[in-house]
Parts: C-alpha cells; sequence; structure tokens
C-alpha cells in the first residue's frame, strides 16, 4: 500500500514557487478568470542552477524504491477512448482498419469523427474491485493504468480541459473510475501508479514548439492534480521520442524540469525513464518493452512490460494470448536478473477484462502460491553467486537460491551450476514435492540430481541453501575526498575540497557540485580508499557525462576520457575484504548534460551506489 511517509528528502529540487504558481493558472481552461494559488508551501532547496545535485538516492537501495524492487509484478492497463472502438474502424469506403490504442493516428481517423466515438464511451461496466481482484488473483503487486493515452483523452476528470471521461463521453457522470481503482487497490494492499503520455494528439499547442509551453503548462497541471487527488506510488512516462504526426519536440532538458517538478510535488514518487529520453540517467527505472534483458541492467533498476496477447488496448479479433506457463517463465526470468514483469491487460468498450486475460493471471498467481514458489519472485533478485543455466532461472533471497527449472533433467539426470564464487550448497528440496534432491560438488560448481518428476508444466523450483561464504561487516568509511575545479582540466586549485558521502550525482543541465561551479566547464576528483565487504572479482561501473577515469590501486582500470554523452563503462577488479584498496575516480562536465555515478557489484553483492561506509578519504 503506498501510505505517503515523513518526507525524507535528500537534495531534493523543487520547481521555484514562482513557476509553480505560473503552473497553477495555466492549468485553468482559457478564459476563466485566473484564482490567485494556494498558499505555497515552504520554501523548497534551489531547482536548478550552480549547486543543484538531482540525485535525490540511490534507487538500488532506498527506502523510498523498496516496495517497487521487492513486488517484482505489476498490472499495467490499457484503457482509453481508443477502447471504445475495440480494435476496429471501418472507413467512410467500407474498409476496415484495424488497432487498437494507436487507432486514431494509424486509422487516420478525422478529429471530430473521433471526438464523435469518443462521445459514445460508456465504461458502465468498469469495475475496480474485480480489476484489482484479478491483479490480486494474478499475485501482481501495483498496478499502472494509463490516466492518458497519446490521443490525449484524459480518464480522470481533470479541470485542465474537457477532453476526458468525465466531460467527453456517454459515462455516469457521478462516477470517477480512477478514484475507484485507488479505493479498491488500496484496500486489497496494491501500490496504484499512472502512466501518462507527453506525447499528444488533441492539444492544440503540443506540435508548434512555439505554442508547446502552453501545453507543457497544462500537462503540469494535469500531473498535478494527479499527484495531489490520487496518490500514485509511480509514474509512468511515455511518448518522449522524437516523432512525428504530430511532431514531438520534447527533450531531456525538458524532462529534467519535468521530473524536478515531481519530485518536488512528491519525494516518495517512483518515475521511470520516459520522463526524459529514455537514458540510464532519467528516471529511476529502465523500460525495457515486450523484451527481458539478459542479464541486470547496469546503472539502473528496470522493468519490462509485455501484452499478453499482441496489443496494448482492447481489440477484440486478438485471440493470440501467451500460455501462461510461458507468462510464469518470463516473471522469472525477469526476477533473476532483478527486474519487475508489468503485464498488461486491455478493458473492453465496457471497461470489462477479457476472460482470457483473467485466466492466464489467475494461473500465473496460482503457480505462484503454490508451495511458497513465489519466493523465486517477490523479494528475490539477481542469482549471482552461480551463472544463469540454460535448463532454468536461477534468483537469490538472502541464503536462498531458487533454481526454477524449465527443462526438467532425464529420469537420474543431473543439472548442473556453475559457481561465480565460492558458495557451499547445504541443503536443497524441491518446492511442491518430497523427493530427494542430491548435491554433488562438480569441477566448476554442483549437479543437482533430483529423485522425482517436475511438479507443472511452467516451472519446477529447487531451494537450495547457499552459504555465499564470508561477508564482512559494513565498515566505518565516511566518503572520498573531493576535490572541485572550475575548469574541465583539473587544473590549478580546487575552488571545493570536502569528503563527499559517495558518487551519486546528477548535475544535469542547470546544476553544478557547489554554487561557485558554473554549470559547464568543470571538473572533480575523488581520492581515498575502497574496502569491499567480500573477497571476490567486482565489478565496478561508471555512468558519467561527460569524461571519466578510474584508478584502483594505482592501475588505470577505466578510461573514458574522450567528452561523451551518458556512458556506462565497466571494470573488473579484484578485491580483498578488510583491504582498503586506493580509488582515484577523475571526472569533467565540458557543456550540457552532466552525471557521475560509481556502482560496483559482485557474485555476492547486488549493484549498489557504493555506500559511504565502504570509502574512507585516505
Ligand atoms: O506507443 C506506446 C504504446 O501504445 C504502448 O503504450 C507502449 C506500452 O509501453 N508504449 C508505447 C510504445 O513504446
Amino acid at each position: 500500500m503506498h501510505t505517503p511517509r515523513p518526507r525524507t528528502t535528500r537534495r531534493v529540487a523543487a520547481l521555484p514557487l514562482l513557476v509553480a504558481a505560473a503552473l497553477a493558472a495555466a492549468a485553468l481552461p482559457a478564459g476563466a478568470a485566473a484564482t490567485p494559488a494556494a498558499a505555497a508551501p515552504a520554501a523548497a532547496p534551489p531547482a536548478s542552477g550552480s549547486g543543484t545535485d538531482h540525485a535525490v538516492d540511490d534507487p538500488f537501495t532506498s527506502e523510498r524504491t523498496s516496495w517497487f524492487r521487492q513486488d517484482r509484478f505489476g498490472m499495467f492497463i490499457h484503457f482509453g477512448a481508443y477502447s471504445n472502438l475495440e480494435g476496429e474502424y471501418t472507413r467512410p469506403d467500407g474498409t476496415v482498419c484495424r488497432d487498437a490504442e494507436w487507432i486514431k493516428r494509424q486509422c487516420n481517423i478525422p478529429d471530430e469523427e473521433y471526438e464523435k466515438q469518443a462521445a459514445t464511451f460508456n465504461p458502465a461496466d468498469f469495475d475496480a474491485e474485480a480489476v484489482v481482484g484479478a491483479a490480486k488473483d494474478a499475485g501482481m503487486r501495483y498496478i499502472v493504468i494509463t490516466s492518458k493515452h497519446h490521443d490525449g483523452y484524459a480518464m480522470w476528470p481533470t479541470k485542465v480541459n474537457s477532453w476526458n471521461l468525465r466531460d467527453h463521453s456517454a459515462f455516469d457522470k457521478r462516477r470517477d473510475i480512477m478514484a475507484e481503482l485507488k479505493k479498491a487497490a488500496k484496500k486489497a494492499g496494491i501500490k496504484l501508479g499512472f502512466y501518462y503520455s507527453i506525447w499528444d494528439w488533441h492539444d492544440p499547442d503540443f506540435a508548434d514548439p512555439a505554442t508547446f509551453p502552453q501545453y507543457e503548462k497544462r500537462m503540469y497541471a494535469q500531473l498535478k492534480e494527479l499527484v495531489d487527488n490520487y496518490d500514485p506510488a509511480l509514474l509512468w512516462f511515455d511518448g518522449e521520442w522524437a516523432t512525428d504526426r504530430p511532431h514531438n519536440p520534447w527533450t531531456a532538458q525538458d524532462g529534467e524540469r519535468l521530473e524536478t517538478y515531481l519530485r518536488g510535488l512528491d519525494p516518495d514518487l517512483v518515475v521511470n525513464n520516459r520522463v526524459g529520453k529514455r537514458r540510464v540517467t532519467d528516471g529511476d527505472y529502465g523500460t525495457p518493452e515486450q523484451e527481458i534483458p539478459g542479464a541486470p541492467v547496469d546503472g539502473q533498476l528496470w522493468e519490462s512490460c509485455m501484452t499478453l496477447n499482441g496489443h496494448w488496448g482492447y481489440a477484440r479479433y486478438d485471440e493470440n494470448w501467451k500460455s501462461s506457463a510461458s507468462l510464469v517463465r518470463n516473471l522469472l526470468s525477469t526476477a533473476s536478473r532483478s527486474g519487475n514483469y508489468l503485464l498488461n491487460v486491455g478493458p473492453d468498450a465496457r471497461g470489462r477484462v477479457p476472460e482470457p486475460s483473467v485466466q492466464r493471471l489467475g494461473e500465473m498467481g496460482d503457480w505462484l502460491r503454490t508451495a511458497g514458489q513465489g519466493n523465486a519472485v517477490y523479494g528475490a533478485g539477481f542469482g549471482g553467486l552461480v551463472e544463469q543455466p540454460d535448463w532454468g532461472f536461477v534468483s537469490r533471497k538472502g541464503d536462498k537460491l531458487y533454481a526454477a527449472v524449465t527443462t526438467w533433467p532425464a529420469a537420474g539426470g543431473s543439472l548442473h551450476l556453475k559457481a561465480r564464487t565460492d558458495i557451499e550448497v547445504t541443503g536443497a528440496r524441491v518446492l511442491g514435492s518430497d523427493q530427494q534432491v542430491t548435491v554433488t560438488e562438480a569441477g566448476d560448481g554442483y549437479d543437482l540430481t533430483p529423485a522425482g518428476s517436475a511438479t507443472n508444466d511452467a516451472a519446477t523450483v529447487i531451494e537450495l541453501t547457499a552459504d555465499p561464504g564470508p561477508t564482512a561487516a559494513p565498515g566505518g568509511g565516511t566518503g572520498l575526498k573531493q576535490e572541485v575545479y572550475d575548469n574541465p582540466a583539473l587544473t590549478g586549485t580546487p575552488k571545493v575540497t570536502r569528503t563527499d558521502a559517495d558518487i551519486n550525482h546528477s548535475w544535469k543541465y542547470t546544476g553544478s557540485p557547489a554554487k561557485n561551479i558554473p554549470a559547464d566547464g568543470f571538473s572533480v576528483r575523488w581520492t581515498g580508499s575502497v574496502e569491499p565487504r567480500r573477497s571476490e572479482t567486482y565489478t565496478l561501473t561508471t555512468v558519467s557525462d561527460d569524461n571519466v577515469r578510474v584508478w584502483l590501486d594505482g592501475k588505470l582500470v577505466i578510461d573514458n576520457w574522450t567528452p561523451h554523452n551518458t556512458s556506462v563503462d565497466k571494470a573488473q577488479v579484484d578485491l580483498e575484504a578488510g583491504t582498503r584498496h586506493s580509488l582515484k575516480v577523475e571526472y569533467a562536465e565540458q557543456t550540457g548534460d552532466a552525471h557521475m555515478k560509481l556502482l560496483w557489484s559482485s557474485p555476492g553483492q547486488d549493484q549498489q551506489i557504493i555506500p559511504q561506509q565502504q570509502l574512507y578519504p585516505n
């Protein structure tokens, strides 16, 4: 349940109040008398300019993203005025054009005709309890529903314009399906998020860069309505890409401003990377679509969104439903790489979720609820202690490894697990079966030999108890020595010398490390030492824009000193627990966007910003 926590904020930037008041005024429909903005909240830290750092926390470890990283499995809902056509449009010449949520554009439906059909939209059978019940029955723990798709039609009673379900439909004007969904989700302990398309086919000010700011003010006002009225846990942006019909002027700088504004509205919000330009430095997580990355994504959390059939919005003719077994395997695959799975349903014109969707979701929930198999997903993540096998997926939760076997061995056959670090497997059991599993050390890992058969056709889970070897207690580090120069060449006397808790900085276009440092043309050197908690091969990962180089124990291990846009660079280094390895990081910002993050991971350490307690200034 997304209950707003006390505002535990760090380096939260909020839109200057002057602009916020302008946004509120701009939200009013044309012609309405502007009323003075409500009493402004307490002054917020600078929203932009020198000294601003937009990195609010480490999404890999922060309390703010904890629910997202634990829940793993969500329901996507594509529901809007396009649903009223149910995937088909008959042109005046009698030919039939098919599409779902893109039907207006792809079928070239004239504006007035699309508005006319939207006026007949009447999702009277939309039942929030039933929708949430289907999500719950599937084992889904959050819901993301389209509040406004590319057609610009708002599914809540927005006051910004009349192109919405309250003012432009045949629907009961006393109802608010977003409020109904929020209430049902809250009762069921499921978090609610909103999808919101930046790209807007309907707003007259969208396509022209000269009038785009007017659209932008209305967009900000709508987003404020959603945050204020429904308290979403998450905002799922879309429609950020360069395109035409209509032209999309959205820029990375627009995304920077929007993300800053939203975090000022609610510091607990989780925001996806399509708020900007879908980069590793935008928002809190990446959004691969209709695909599952083969490994944890470097530098960012991630969530794979996928359809149940071939369409996001409802298409009455599309019966190409994925099997529940394949859906369970997708979910296991996602969790084993520390990702989330956002699986879509498209309600029909009356607001009903198609029965084949409900059936498959129920079968997924049955699998998750059987014999504790859900432990392989909820709160589980990258099974980094072992190589990912070809016979299934391995996720890890604490001292447990969940080997989800999709190709069960022939009688007497075994499953090989290749260890990535010194682990000792001390126990093994098949969830949902009392059959024995023999575990034998074999070459570079272990052989698992189950005595019986698979328990189901999706995946049979072998729960292993695996001792990952010694992990030292957290260190007592205070951070690294930081020297900041007001030039991009680290020359002269540093303008700022201080201890920096960690290297987790998003200065973006307008910010910089300190007030006396310009947004462009600066450089930073961090020096000190890093103390690992485990003795194994670590991956050091930098996310940088513009230049970066890293030395470990005096050796240059990352060298990307040519100016670049956001870049992820990695190095494998052997570290010894209890040893302080010397560390030097140099960074330069030439012009434009500016980011510098240093993360680590290892077989026994999930990816994270290298934490302060493991960093020392000397
Ligand atoms: O154009 C949209 C599409 O209609 C759908 O909403 C998907 C879901 O992620 N996003 C965009 C395509 O990437």
